[in-house]
Parts: structure tokens; sequence; C-alpha cells
């Protein structure tokens, strides 16, 4: 069925969270939906207010831009809008928008008879957003350990958290994230170069079916996971890397204070060998 055709059998009324039937209508290719409403309005009022912040701070060089989190002397209190009270409203438009635009995909799947993996996936991402933010800040009593909001300010953020814990690389849940973000990547360019390797045939070649790209598999290493089984992993793999990602911070600060190294140390107290 081409593509506008199914559009138009598939944009029925129905499937909404909130608001019945007030918004459930399309504005060009978008649904709007009340969370499509809600996910501008938070947009809208964050940027303007970053517009705002850059003016504070006297310059509208994108990459120097930096809306910081109020100084750790404030605690867990509010600021005022200078001293981080601006970073804090924002932090709350931020969380406005990313879960109404995940309430705005369980509508569109509602709508479409279709299973929610995707706002679930988005879902683990403001997770880690909001481990960074909000969970690790509270756990460690002020606003002040959360990152900033610029493109080199959140970078230098990253470098002085790692580096407060020694090497961040010997922290074993960054290990396991790190690795399943390694692995989602080998999994996408294996599984994008076999689909394109099947499905995309030089011309007046015939295309190959799912059938061709399970034996690719089998021959090559035993095994093929099957087409519906690949984008399980696929999921998975990705989810787990973001998951790890939060606990791989959440943990630094909360519940270990020292170099990460230091954590290893179990390892050497091994009782077989603590003694030699
Ligand atoms: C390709 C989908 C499109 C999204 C894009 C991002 C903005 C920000 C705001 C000026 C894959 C749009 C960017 C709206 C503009 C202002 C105030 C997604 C795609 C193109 N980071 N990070 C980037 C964010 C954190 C880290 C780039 C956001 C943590 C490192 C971009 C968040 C840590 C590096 C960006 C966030 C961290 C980057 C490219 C939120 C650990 C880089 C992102 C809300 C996760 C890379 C200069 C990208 C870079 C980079 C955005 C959080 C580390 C500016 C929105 C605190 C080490 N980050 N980041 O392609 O070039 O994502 O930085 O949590 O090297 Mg970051
Ligand atoms: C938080 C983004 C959420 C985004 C949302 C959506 C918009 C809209 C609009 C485009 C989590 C935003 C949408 C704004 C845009 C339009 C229209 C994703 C988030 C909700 N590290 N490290 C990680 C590696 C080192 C350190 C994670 C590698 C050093 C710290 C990942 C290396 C030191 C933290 C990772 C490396 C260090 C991390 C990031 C290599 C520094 C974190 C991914 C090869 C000296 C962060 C939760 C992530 C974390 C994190 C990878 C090196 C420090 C596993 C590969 C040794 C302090 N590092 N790292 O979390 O866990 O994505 O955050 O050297 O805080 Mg690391
Ligand atoms: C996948 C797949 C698959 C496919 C696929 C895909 C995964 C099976 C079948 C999908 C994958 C791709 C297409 C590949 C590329 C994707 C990526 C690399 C991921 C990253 C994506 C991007 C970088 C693009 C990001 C773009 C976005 C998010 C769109 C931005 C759009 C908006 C902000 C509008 C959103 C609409 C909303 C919220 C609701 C409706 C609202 C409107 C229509 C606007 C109307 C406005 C109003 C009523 C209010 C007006 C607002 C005002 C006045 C405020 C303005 C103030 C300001 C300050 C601006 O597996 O195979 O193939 O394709």
């Amino acid at each position: 069925m081409a593509l506008l055709n199914f559009e138009k059998k598939y944009r029925v009324p129905g499937g909404t969270l909130v608001g019945g039937d007030l918004f459930d209508f399309w504005v060009g290719p978008f649904f709007v939906g009340f969370f499509g409403v809600t996910t501008i309005f938070f947009a809208a009022l964050g940027t303007i207010l970053i517009f705002y912040g850059a003016v504070l701070q006297g310059t509208w060089n994108p990459w120097l831009i930096s809306i910081d989190p109020p100084p750790l002397e404030y605690g867990l209190g509010a600021a005022p809008l200078r001293e981080g009270g601006l970073w804090q409203v924002i932090t709350i438009c931020a969380h406005g928008a990313f879960v109404s635009w995940m309430l705005r995909e369980i509508e569109i799947s509602r709508k479409l008879g279709m299973g929610l993996h995707v706002p679930f996936a988005f879902g683990v991402a403001i997770f880690a957003y909001t481990t960074l933010v909000v969970i690790r800040p509270v756990l460690m009593g002020a606003w002040g350990h959360a990152f900033p909001y610029g493109i080199w300010t959140h970078l230098d953020w990253v470098s002085n958290t790692g580096y407060a814990y020694g090497n961040f690389h010997y922290n074993p849940a960054h290990m396991i994230a790190v690795t399943f973000f390694f692995t989602n990547c080998l999994a996408l360019a294996l599984h994008g170069s076999l689909i394109l390797s099947a499905a995309n045939p030089n011309k007046d070649k015939e295309m190959r079916a799912p059938d061709h790209e399970d034996t690719f598999f089998r021959d090559f290493i035993g095994y093929s996971i099957g087409p519906l089984g690949i984008h399980r992993l696929g999921l998975l793999l990705a989810l787990n890397a973001g998951f790890w990602s939060a606990i791989c911070i959440v943990i630094s600060g909360t519940i270990w204070f020292e170099e990460w190294v230091v954590w290893w140390d179990w390892w050497l107290n091994l009782p077989w060998w603590a003694d030699l």
C-alpha cells in the first residue's frame, strides 16, 4: 500500500491517553495530541530560557553558551534565577518535554495497535538523563553535582567527574556500559550489512530472502539468531548500554567515594593469594 493511502487508512480517532479527541488531529506529517502540545510548550519555554541565559552570559556562540546548576552551597534548595535557578527551571522543562515526547509515542503506538517498545526504549534514555541531573544530585545533597547545559561545559563536567574518581575506566559498571555500546555498534554493523547484502542486489540480480540471511550466519559461525531475534538483541544491547551508564554514574559519589581502581582490591584480597 502506498504510504499516503496507508496513512489515510490509519489516521483514525482514538488511542489518546488524555484530552479525548480534543487534540486528536494531524498537522502536516505530525500527529499533535495533548502531549504534542505539552512537548511544544516545554521545549519552547526551555529554549527561550536558554536564550535568556545566553543573554545574561553575554555570548551567542553556541559552543560557549552554558546554563550552570547552582553552586554546591545551595544544596537542594531553590536558587535565584541568575545563580542556577535558570538551570533548575530548564531541567523541569526538559523533563516536561522528554516525558511528553514519550507519552506521545505511546499514543501513536496505541493508534496503530503496536507494542510500546519505542516509548519504553526512550524511557531508558530519560532514566539516564534523570539519573545525572536529579537522582545522583539528590542522593549527594546538592543540585551542583549535576552537569551544566553547554556544549563544551558538559564535556568539562564529564572529564572532571571522571578524574575525581581517578581513572573512571576502572569503574566496573562503566566497563559493562562501554561493552554494551561497542557490542551494539557491532550488531548494527552486522545487521545493516547483512540486510543490504541480501535485500539490495545489483541491477538484474535476484533479491535474497531471510532464509539466505540465516544460512549465511549458519555457514559462517554455526548459528543464526534469526530476523526477529537480531532486533530483540539490538534492543537488549542498546537498553543495557543506557541502563549501565546510569548505574556507573549513580554509584560514583553515593556508595563509592574513592578512586575506582581501589574497588579492584577485592581481587588482590581473595583468600587464596591474599597472604602470599
Ligand atoms: C545523533 C540524535 C540527535 C541529537 C543531537 C543532540 C542539543 C543540545 C543545547 C547549546 C546522539 C542535539 C543537542 C539539543 C544543544 C545547548 C544548551 C543523538 C543523536 C544531535 N548530551 N556528550 C554531544 C547531549 C551528556 C558527551 C553532542 C544532550 C552527559 C560526550 C551533543 C544530553 C554525558 C560527547 C550532545 C547530553 C555526555 C557528547 C552529540 C542530555 C554522558 C561528545 C550528541 C540531555 C552521556 C559529543 C561536543 C549525539 C560532542 C556529545 C548532547 C548528556 C557526554 C551536543 C542533549 C552529561 C563525551 N552531546 N553527554 O550525537 O561532540 O547524541 O560534544 O542528557 O563527544 Mg552530551
Ligand atoms: C544521558 C542522553 C539522554 C538524552 C535524552 C534526550 C534532546 C532533544 C532535539 C535533535 C546516556 C535528549 C533530547 C535534547 C534534541 C532535536 C530536534 C544518554 C543520555 C533524554 N567513556 N563517563 C559514560 C565511554 C571516560 C565518565 C556513558 C567510553 C573517561 C562520566 C558511556 C570511553 C572519563 C560519565 C561512556 C569513556 C569518563 C561517563 C555515556 C572511552 C573522563 C557519565 C553514555 C572509550 C575522563 C556517563 C549516565 C550515556 C554516564 C558516562 C563511555 C571514557 C567519565 C558508557 C566509550 C575515562 C563522568 N561514558 N569516561 O550515559 O554514565 O548515555 O551517564 O574512553 O556520567 Mg565514560
Ligand atoms: C527506524 C526503523 C525503520 C524505519 C525508520 C526508522 C528506526 C523499520 C521504516 C526511523 C529512523 C530514521 C528516520 C533514521 C534517522 C534518525 C536518526 C539518526 C535519529 C535522530 C533524529 C533526528 C536528529 C531528527 C530529530 C527531529 C525531530 C525530533 C523532529 C522535530 C520536530 C518537531 C520539534 C515538531 C514535533 C511535533 C509535535 C511536538 C507535535 C505537533 C506539533 C506541530 C505540528 C507544530 C505545531 C505547533 C504549534 C501548534 C505551536 C507553535 C509553537 C510555537 C508558537 C512556539 C515556537 C517557539 C520557538 C522558540 C521555536 O527501524 O525501519 O523505516 O524510518
